[in-house]
């Protein structure tokens, strides 16, 4: 168990810094910033699947409070938030999966389905 809110928040925070580095750097790929790889898009791919699983952990009762983006909405709909949290887990599962099947179309199929997640998320319960 957290010692704290602030580790509970620190823990969260560090889950969602190192997911969008790995998922950014899969857009990046296929955006066409920086060459494709397959072999890293699958091993950041599987990162952001891992990744995906830790945050809830830290939106504990009682962090509902400091300087942070999360919105005292997500205490209020709970049940919701973390629904919406299943699907990001299962999207980034398949995306772990497509990307290991190394075809790039079903790798951004996948990649759109995952940013879909963060970004549903974001509207209803990170600040602006
Ligand atoms: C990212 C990132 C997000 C999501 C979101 C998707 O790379 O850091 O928060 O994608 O922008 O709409």
């Amino acid at each position: 168990n957290f010692e704290s809110s602030d580790d509970a928040i620190q823990y969260r925070q560090s889950g969602f810094s190192l997911m969008a580095y790995n998922f950014g750097d899969i857009g990046a790929m296929l955006k066409g910033k920086k060459d494709f790889n397959a072999d890293v898009a699958a091993m950041r791919a599987a990162n952001v699947a891992a990744l995906a699983k830790l945050p809830l952990e830290g939106f504990i009762d009682g962090s509902d409070k400091g300087d942070t983006e999360a919105l005292a909405k997500i205490w209020a709909d709970k049940a919701d938030f973390e629904a919406k949290f299943k699907e990001l887990q299962t999207n980034a599962d398949a995306l772990a999966l497509a990307a290991k099947g190394g075809d790039k179309n079903e790798l951004k199929k996948a990649f759109g389905a995952v940013g879909k997640s963060c970004k549903g998320c974001h509207d209803v319960y990170k600040k602006d």
